[in-house]
């Protein structure tokens, strides 16, 4: 049970409807007591007028929310204040909160910590919960509701648990090694090793897709100077992110916009113009350019139609398999459109568009649509979120692997423990000496 209660407005600060502050703790019903209000029934909304326990003035009059350990969110006492959101009323309950003894205001993520540590979550629930928070784009928070609901917690504990079965199977035959065991002990084991590390390998071979979910898809635009990179950037952006001109090199720096793209998350990148630069400050812009299109996951290259049909060499090497090529200024090319048609092969995968007269925006935006989604859909439905659990797996797969190499049991036994600990840093289990001991309670060693 946790000593301290602590409190927290669990709303953003700022003027608004409402806000809520959120009490957990031993005294979360004390604290509703010295502010004039009988606990409510439990899980019920209901309406109450808090009182300044010294100067008797009313603070607000609000509902009030009371769930009593260990059925809430942190497992503790619970009460949630649902205030007008006005800043008066938030500082001054506040103020009266943090004059009570016992209570104090709750560090970041503390609440959160408190439901870890009563069981309420496991570390890929609660780090759903985070990624929830900061979801921007519908499909974001599709994966972290998802991740949210368990899909990775379940998947992770089944995968512990059968390790650890396995480990008790390799216990017994060191354990006792005279008795009577099943003659497939050794074979089941390593047979449900040899599985678990395909379909662990299996998950790990996702291509970062749940990871640039939840980051953003990386996209950069490069090209030569002028050919209307900024203004494709401020197009995608609907606002005049970046500045354009006729005059080549003013794009100098890497500007970074964050768009919704059909409920994806994106980050475009609008770079420096490619070319031999006339200045140090432009050619760092250039190399910065590289970089960027080097870094990201995909690169929109865009060429100049005003010297169509022929291409820059410096933007023509940024073209990688999986780039969105595009020519740009299509309203300059009388040929164009019918070049769309009639194009020559190094050409073919190409979208002609025009940022000043639409031609082609639509199709260009579906195509790089699509080939976000792409970069970020997973068929599965529980796919890794985090470098943290990315390598917390590749360890399980080593250790797996370094046990089916080694002679010895107890060598292969201290292997697999090391395993499932991988396993149970996902999840923040670390107990496995304990679940080990009730596996073996129940193991069969043939007596
Ligand atoms: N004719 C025509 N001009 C364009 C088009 N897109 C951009 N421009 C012009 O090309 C110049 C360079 O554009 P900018 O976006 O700054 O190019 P950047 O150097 O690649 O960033 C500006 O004067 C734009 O107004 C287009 O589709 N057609
Ligand atoms: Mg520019």
């Amino acid at each position: 049970m946790n000593i301290d209660t602590i409190f927290a407005p669990a709303t953003a600060s700022g003027r608004a409807g409402v806000a809520m502050v959120r009490i957990s703790g031993p005294m979360a019903n004390k604290a509703l007591d010295c502010m004039g209000v009988a606990v409510p029934s439990p899980r019920v909304m209901t309406r109450a007028r808090l009182q300044d326990p010294t100067s008797q003035d009313v603070l607000d009059d609000c509902l009030v929310a009371w769930f009593e350990g260990p059925n809430s969110f942190t497992g503790d006492n619970v009460v949630e204040l649902h205030v007008h959101g006005g800043r008066a009323v938030v500082e001054s309950i506040l103020a009266v909160l943090n004059s009570i003894g016992g209570l104090r205001p709750a560090e970041p993520g503390e609440f959160t910590r408190r439901a870890f540590d009563a069981g309420k979550l496991d570390l890929t629930q609660a780090e759903a919960l985070a990624d929830l928070v900061d979801a921007d784009t519908r499909a974001q928070a599709r994966q972290a509701l998802r991740q949210m609901g368990g899909a990775l917690k379940t998947r992770y504990d089944d995968w512990r648990e059968r390790l650890i079965k396995a480990l008790a199977h390799l216990e017994a035959v060191i354990d006792f090694p005279d008795e009577d065991l099943p003659g497939e002990t050794a074979e089941v084991l390593w047979s449900t090793v040899n599985v678990l590390e395909a379909e662990i390998a299996n998950h790990l071979a996702d291509d970062s897709r749940g990871e640039r979910m939840r980051n953003g898809v990386q996209v950069a635009i490069v090209g030569p100077p002028n050919a209307g990179k900024s203004s494709l950037l401020n197009l995608l952006a609907k606002r005049d992110a970046a500045i354009v001109s006729e005059m080549a090199g003013t794009t100098r720096d890497v500007i970074d916009v964050h768009l919704d793209l059909d409920g994806y998350p994106v980050l475009v990148a609008d770079t420096a113009g490619l070319r031999d630069a006339q200045d140090a400050i432009e050619s760092e812009g250039v190399r910065r350019a590289k970089i960027c299109a080097k870094d990201a996951d995909l690169v929109i290259v865009l060429f100049d139609g005003a010297t169509y049909p022929e291409r820059d060499g410096m933007t023509e090497s940024m073209v990688n398999a999986g780039a969105l090529v595009a020519v740009n200024k299509a309203d300059l090319l009388d040929q164009a459109r019918e070049l769309e048609i009639d194009v020559d092969d190094d050409w073919k995968a190409t979208h002609f568009i025009s940022v000043k007269d639409g031609f082609g925006i639509e199709s260009f935006i579906a195509k790089l649509t699509q080939k976000v989604a792409d970069l970020c859909d997973v068929a599965d439905d529980a796919p890794i979120t985090r470098a943290r659990h990315r390598h917390a797996l590749e360890d399980c797969c080593n250790s797996m692997a370094r046990a089916r190499n080694v002679d010895l049991p107890e060598l292969a036994a201290e292997d697999l423990r090391l395993a499932t600990r991988s396993l149970g840093r996902l999840t923040g289990h670390v107990d496995v000496e304990e679940l080990l001991d009730v596996v073996f309670r129940d193991f069969c060693i043939g007596k």
